[in-house]
C-alpha cells in the first residue's frame, strides 16, 4: 500500500484498522478483491439473478469462474510419497570437496546454496496419518548455480527391489488392496506379505521396515540416505563412487508402535506440525551431509555389489565422511503452490556428479518426469516458482500446457544463425555437463547378475547389530504385521526366509503366530558381524546428551506449587526443552502462593504421546487432585508405558503411588531422591537425553 496516493484530503489514523481498508480503498493498487482477468468484484455473496428469488443468470462470469476453479482445485496427488511436509533452507559446505567432485555448490565453505526439502510417507494417501509404520522421503532440492541437483532419497539406506521393473508389482502389493481399498497406509495385509514372500530381495528392507526407524519421532531426528551408488566426478576427470548420507544434528530417534498409532488418531499431522512449530519457533532442523567414497578400483573387493539398491556399504568398510551442513529455517508459505507442485527428479544432477548402472537409478531417470507430466498438467512444470532453477534457462523447448516463458527470438532450432547462433553450447570448462564414459559391454538380455542374488546376509546383519530392545520392537512388529496377514500360506513362506536370517526372529515370530519355528539356517553375514551404525541405539551414545527440543509435559492443578516449577523449567528450558502447563481446563490455575498459573493446554485437548516426558511439581492440593483423576494417571502411566522419562517433585510421589509406578524404576526421577528445583531438573534432563528407557522391564504392567 502506498501512502503517497492517498488523497491530501483524507486524513488516515495508520493506526486504525478502518482506517487501513479505508486507505486500501482509495489506493488504486489496494488489495481488491478481483476476478482472474484483473476486474475487481463488486459483490461475492450473491449470484446474478433474475429477481432476487429468481434464476440464476449464465452472464454471471464472476460465479461461472468462481465455481470453474473451485472445481479444478485437486490435482492428482503422487501415486507413491503423497503425503509430505517440506521446508526451505541452505546447504552450506565445510570445506571444499574438490579433491572428489568438481560440483560447484561443494567447493566454497562460505558459499550458502538454497535448498527446498520434502519428507514424505510412501504408502498412504494425501490425507492418512504422519504417524504410520512406512518408509519416509527424504527429498532434497539444490538449486545450485549450476542449475537444480535433486537428492531423492529416503530414511533407509537401501530399496525393497533390485530392478525398477518391479516397482510397479511392489507398490500395487503395498497399496490398498484394489478389491476393497484396504487398508490405509499400512503394509500390515496379504498382498504386501505376499509379495515380500515371493520376492525374497525385499527381505532387508523389510527388516529395516519392521524396525523403529519406519516410526520416527521426528522428520528433525531421522537420517535420509541417497540409497543409490552414485559418481563423485573430479576436474580432471576422475570418477569415484559415493553414497551420500543425512545425519540429523539432534540424533537419530523413534516413537514406539503403540504412541505412533495412538497419534495417527490424536494428531495425524504430528510429523507435519512439528517441522512446521519447529521452523516457526527457530528451532531450525540440521543435518549433516556425509560421504562414502569408493574408488572404483576397489569396487570389487568390498563383497556387496554397488549396483545392488538392496545393499548398504558398512560405515566400518567405508566411513562416512563430513561434508556439509543442512539447515531448515523456513517455512513454505503456500502448502500448495511449494509442497505440493515440488517436483523431485533423480535424472536432475550437476556437473560433477554422475549415475550408475544401478538397475533401480536407471528406471528412476525415466520414472519421475514421466509421472510429472501427468501430475503437474504438461510439460511446462519446471517453470512454477517452486521448480524453477536459480541458473539462468535458455534453450528451444517451446509451447506446451501452462507456458509461462514467452522466447522472442524467432530462431527456435540448434544451429541457428537467424539468432545468432543462440543459445551457445557449453563446453566442460565453460560448465556443460558432460556424462562421464564407461565402457559396457555384454549381450542384451533380462537377467540378474550373480553378484545379487544374497538376500539374507545383510537382513541378518541389520537384526544382529541392533540392541536387544530394538529387536524386541522389530519381532513385535512383525508379529503385529503378519498377525493381520489371513493366510496362512503367506505367513508360513514368510517364516522359511525369517529362518535363514536370525533364529531368535523366526522363533520369536512364529511363537507369536502360534504356528510351528521351521528349523533355523541362519547365513553368516558377509563382511562385519555388526555395524554400530544401524542401530539407533548404539548411535545414540555416540552422541552429546542433549534434550534440545524435547517437549515436557507438566500436569498441575489448583494448589500447584508454582515456586518450584518454575526453578525445574528455568533449568529445562535453559538446555533447550520445551514444556507445556496441563490442567484440566484452559486459562490458569490458582498456584499455592495464590498467584495465577497459565495454563498451556487442557488435558482434553491433549495426550501423553505428544510429550517426550512428562513431569508433576508439588503442591498438597494439586498433588491430591491429581492422583484422584484417572484421566491424569492414564497420562502418566502411558508415558511410563511408552518408555518416557517421568519425574516428580518430592511431595508429588503419590502421584507415582497412585500409578503403580515405582519410584526406583529407570527413568523415573523424583525430587526425594535428587533433592527439589535445580537438582531435580538436572537429574530429569539427564534421564530425558536418554530419549526412552527400554530397561523398564514392568512397562507393559500398568494398564494404559
Ligand atoms: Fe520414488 N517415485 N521411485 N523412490 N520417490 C516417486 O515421483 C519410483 C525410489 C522417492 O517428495 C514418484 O513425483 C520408481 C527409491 C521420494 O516429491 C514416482 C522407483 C527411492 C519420492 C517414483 C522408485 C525413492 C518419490 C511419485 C523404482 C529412495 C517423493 C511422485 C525404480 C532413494 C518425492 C513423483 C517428493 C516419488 C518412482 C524408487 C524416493 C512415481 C519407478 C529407491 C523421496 O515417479
Amino acid at each position: 500500500m502506498s501512502s503517497q496516493k492517498q488523497p491530501d484530503a483524507v486524513h488516515i489514523d495508520e493506526n486504525s484498522k478502518d482506517a487501513q481498508l479505508a486507505a486500501e480503498r482509495m489506493d488504486p493498487t489496494g488489495h481488491f478483491l478481483t476476478t482472474d482477468q484483473g476486474i475487481r468484484v463488486e459483490h461475492t455473496d450473491d449470484s446474478l439473478k433474475q429477481g432476487a428469488r429468481g434464476p440464476t443468470l449464465l452472464e454471471d462470469f464472476h460465479l461461472r469462474e468462481k465455481l470453474t476453479r473451485f472445481d479444478h482445485e485437486r490435482i492428482p496427488e503422487r501415486v507413491v510419497h503423497a503425503r509430505g511436509s517440506a521446508a526451505h533452507g541452505y546447504f552450506q559446505p565445510y570445506e571444499s570437496q574438490a579433491k572428489y567432485t568438481r560440483a560447484k555448490f561443494l567447493q566454497d565453505p562460505s558459499k550458502k546454496t538454497p535448498v527446498f526439502v520434502r519428507f514424505s510417507t510412501v504408502a498412504g494417501s494425501r490425507g492418512s496419518a504422519d504417524t504410520v509404520r512406512d518408509v519416509r522421503g527424504f527429498a532434497v532440492k539444490f538449486y545450485t548455480e549450476e542449475g537444480n541437483f535433486d537428492l531423492v532419497g529416503n530414511n533407509i539406506p537401501v530399496f525393497f527391489i533390485q530392478d525398477g521393473i518391479k516397482f510397479p508389482d511392489f507398490v500395487h502389493a503395498a497399496k490398498p488392496e484394489p478389491h476393497h481399498e484396504m487398508p490405509q497406509a499400512q503394509t500390515a495385509h496379504d498382498s504386501f506379505w505376499d509379495f515380500v514372500s515371493l520376492v525374497p530381495e525385499t527381505l532387508h528392507m523389510v527388516m529395516w521396515t519392521m524396525s523403529d526407524r519406519a516410526i520416527p519421532r521426528s522428520y528433525r531426528m531421522m537420517q535420509g540416505f541417497g540409497v543409490h551408488t552414485f559418481r563423485f566426478v573430479d576436474a580432471k576427470n576422475v570418477s569415484r563412487f559415493v553414497k551420500f548420507h543425512w545425519k540429523p544434528l539432534l540424533g537419530t530417534h523413534s516413537l514406539v508402535w503403540d504412541e505412533a498409532q495412538k497419534l495417527a488418531g490424536k494428531d495425524p499431522d504430528y510429523h507435519r506440525r512439528d517441522l512446521f512449530e519447529s521452523i516457526e519457533q527457530g528451532d531450525f532442523p540440521e543435518y549433516e551431509l556425509g560421504v562414502q567414497i569408493v574408488e572404483e578400483a576397489d569396487a570389487q573387493k568390498l563383497g556387496v555389489d554397488l549396483l545392488d539398491a538392496t545393499k548398504l556399504v558398512p560405515e566400518e568398510v567405508a566411513p562416512v565422511l563430513p561434508v556439509g551442513k543442512l539447515t531448515l529455517n523456513r517455512n513454505p508459505t503456500n502448502f500448495f503452490a511449494e509442497t505440493e507442485q515440488v517436483a523431485f527428479c533423480v535424472a536432475n544432477i550437476v556437473p560433477g556428479i554422475d549415475f550408475t548402472d544401478d538397475p533401480l537409478m536407471q528406471a528412476r531417470l525415466f520414472s519421475y518426469l514421466d509421472t510429472q507430466l501427468t501430475r503437474l498438467g504438461g510439460p511446462n512444470f519446471a517453470e512454477l516458482p517452486i521448480n524453477r532453477p536459480l541458473a539462468p534457462v535458455h534453450n528451444h523447448q517451446q509451447d506446451g500446457f501452462g507456458r509461462h516463458t514467452s522466447s522472442t527470438s524467432r530462431a527456435n532450432y540448434h544451429p541457428n544463425s537467424l539468432g545468432g547462433g543462440c543459445p551457445f553450447l557449453a563446453a566442460q570448462e565453460q560448465g556443460g555437463f558432460v556424462h562421464q564414459p564407461e565402457q559396457v559391454t555384454g549381450q542384451k538380455l533380462r537377467a540378474r547378475p550373480e553378484s545379487f542374488k544374497d538376500h539374507y546376509s545383510q537382513a541378518a546383519l541389520f537384526f544382529r547389530s541392533l540392541s536387544a530392545p530394538e529387536q524386541e520392537h522389530l519381532i513385535d512388529a512383525c508379529r503385529f504385521e503378519l498377525g493381520k496377514v489371513e493366510s496362512k500360506a503367506i505367513q508360513e513362506r514368510v517364516l522359511e526366509h525369517f529362518a535363514k536370517i536370525d533364529a531368535l526372529l523366526v522363533t520369536a515370530v512364529a511363537e507369536g503366530l502360534g504356528l510351528p519355528a521351521p528349523k533355523a539356517t541362519p547365513v553368516t553375514p558377509k563382511g562385519p558381524p555388526a555395524s554400530k551404525a544401524l542401530s539407533m541405539e548404539a548411535m545414540k551414545l555416540l552422541m552429546p546428551p542433549s534434550i534440545k527440543t524435547r517437549r515436557i509435559a507438566v500436569l498441575v492443578a489448583d494448589g500447584v506449587d508454582s515456586d518450584e516449577l518454575m526453578a525445574v523449567r528455568k533449568e529445562l528450558e535453559a538446555q533447550g526443552a520445551q514444556l507445556k502447563i496441563i490442567a484440566k481446563r484452559l486459562g490458569t490455575v490458582k498456584a499455592a502462593n495464590g498467584k495465577d498459573l497459565p495454563v498451556d493446554k487442557s488435558a482434553m485437548t491433549t495426550a501423553s504421546v505428544e510429550y517426550d516426558a512428562v513431569f508433576i511439581p508439588g503442591g498438597a492440593a494439586s498433588v491430591a487432585t491429581l492422583k484422584k483423576d484417572g484421566a491424569s494417571r492414564h497420562f502418566v502411566q502411558e508415558a511410563y508405558l511408552h518408555c518416557k522419562t517421568v519425574g516428580v517433585s518430592k511431595d508429588a510421589e503419590d502421584v507415582l503411588k497412585a500409578c503403580e509406578i515405582d519410584p526406583a524404576a529407570p527413568g523415573v526421577v523424583s525430587g526425594a531422591k535428587s533433592g527439589n528445583g535445580t537438582a531435580l531438573a538436572t537429574a530429569f534432563a539427564k534421564a530425558l537425553s536418554n530419549h526412552r528407557h527400554w530397561d523398564r522391564k514392568d512397562h507393559d504392567r500398568v494398564p494404559a
